[in-house]
């Protein structure tokens, strides 16, 4: 019988910290009805937003565009073209983190206090929302709602942003109910959200109007590849859905991409003076290469961010199932900086 090997982070299997290396090992590379939701501004003091650039930036006939690999985030903050990516690299560059903890446990409680642990390590949060077994102690929607109300509250006292790994992949009518209604109400509470491109603009667009309802802002993130093995993604799909990405009428939506290394960035062609800037928010990071036995590939934090340039690390089981979890996120919060540091300083 044919036994997969499993040499990345294990589901809540210990690790042990002292094990984990600081620095990157010698190993080979590794592969691995309509509703709107108005909120009260709840800006952290730490964040003083800078006014949106200008919707144009002109650039002389002699300047060259630079990958935004090579930028610091700090200078990203102040001309990205979204503010949900603005707000973003501003955290990231005052926390000096660009890591995102994804909180893939299903006790609501556990995930509270795991948060309120790792909120000082984190500049995003990824939730499951739909993985959490709530309690059926008051209604489901109640409970929920209590929920994802204290994780706003987490966010705003540790200066993080939410982003539910959703996964949007259906016409835009249909998108615009699972990602404002239901038991979730996604938008109410969500910073990020992401979604499939397969559908065509329309998902993009169905997003978009229920994100204008909203008063903080809303941002997304379109799937141009993803970690596992075998996925569809990269090449020509990867390619149409940076062209959709591209279109001015999401321009202040769609912050980047779910992607294994930095996509677009040298202008779109059709707008020349422009800079375009999308952050890269990139899963399947562990602190060495493996995979999980079920299609989960693992790279290190100095490929995604210092050599592929990657902005953000998404981490789940490497972090949740360690048993000192704090630690282990600084292990991964330092390094992915160092990858950073390094990549803006070659650049
Ligand atoms: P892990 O425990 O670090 O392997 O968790 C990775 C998380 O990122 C998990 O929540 C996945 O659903 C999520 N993910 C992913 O692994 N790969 C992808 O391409 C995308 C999301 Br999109």
């Amino acid at each position: 019988m044919f036994v997969a090997r499993q040499t990345g982070p294990q589901p809540y299997k210990k690790i042990c910290s002292s094990t984990i290396p600081t620095t990157p090992t010698n190993q080979p590379t590794p592969q691995f009805p309509s509703k709107t939701f108005h909120k009260k501004s709840t800006t952290s003091p730490l964040l003083h937003l800078p006014p949106p650039p200008p919707t144009t930036l002109p650039l002389n006939n002699n300047q060259t565009k630079m990958p935004s690999s090579t930028k610091t985030y700090e200078s990203r903050s102040k001309t990205h073209p979204t503010a949900a990516g603005r707000k973003l690299l501003q955290i990231m560059a005052q926390k000096r983190t660009n890591l995102c903890l994804s909180m893939d446990h299903t006790d609501p409680e556990k995930i509270l206090s795991l948060v309120h642990q790792l909120g000082p390590k984190i500049c995003l949060l990824k939730t499951h929302i739909d993985i959490i077994a709530f309690p059926p102690t008051t209604t489901t929607t109640t409970s929920i709602k209590s929920f994802t109300t204290k994780l706003q509250a987490l966010a705003q006292q540790h200066t993080f942003m939410i982003f539910e790994d959703r996964k949007f992949a259906d016409i835009g009518s249909t998108v615009q109910h699972q990602y404002r209604g239901g038991v979730y109400e996604i938008a109410s509470w969500a910073d990020i959200t992401n979604a499939h491109a397969i559908p065509g603009p329309g998902i993009i667009q169905g997003l978009k109007e229920v994100a204008d309802g909203i008063e903080e802002p809303r941002g997304l993130l379109l799937l141009a590849e993803m970690s596992s093995r075998g996925n569809l993604g990269g090449g020509e799909y990867q390619e149409k859905t940076l062209a959709m990405a591209r279109s001015r009428e999401w321009r202040g939506f769609v912050m980047g991409f779910i992607a294994m290394k930095e996509v677009g960035g040298g202008g779109d062609g059709e707008e020349e003076e422009e800079e375009e800037d999308f952050i890269v928010m990139t899963p399947g990071v562990g602190l060495r290469v493996g995979g999980d036995g079920l299609g989960q590939q693992y790279r290190t934090p100095e490929e995604v961010v210092g050599r592929d340039g990657c902005d953000v690390v998404i981490v789940g089981r490497g972090i949740v199932g360690a048993d000192d979890p704090v630690a282990v996120a600084e292990v991964y919060r330092e390094r992915s900086w160092r990858a950073y540091e390094g990549r803006i300083t070659k650049g």
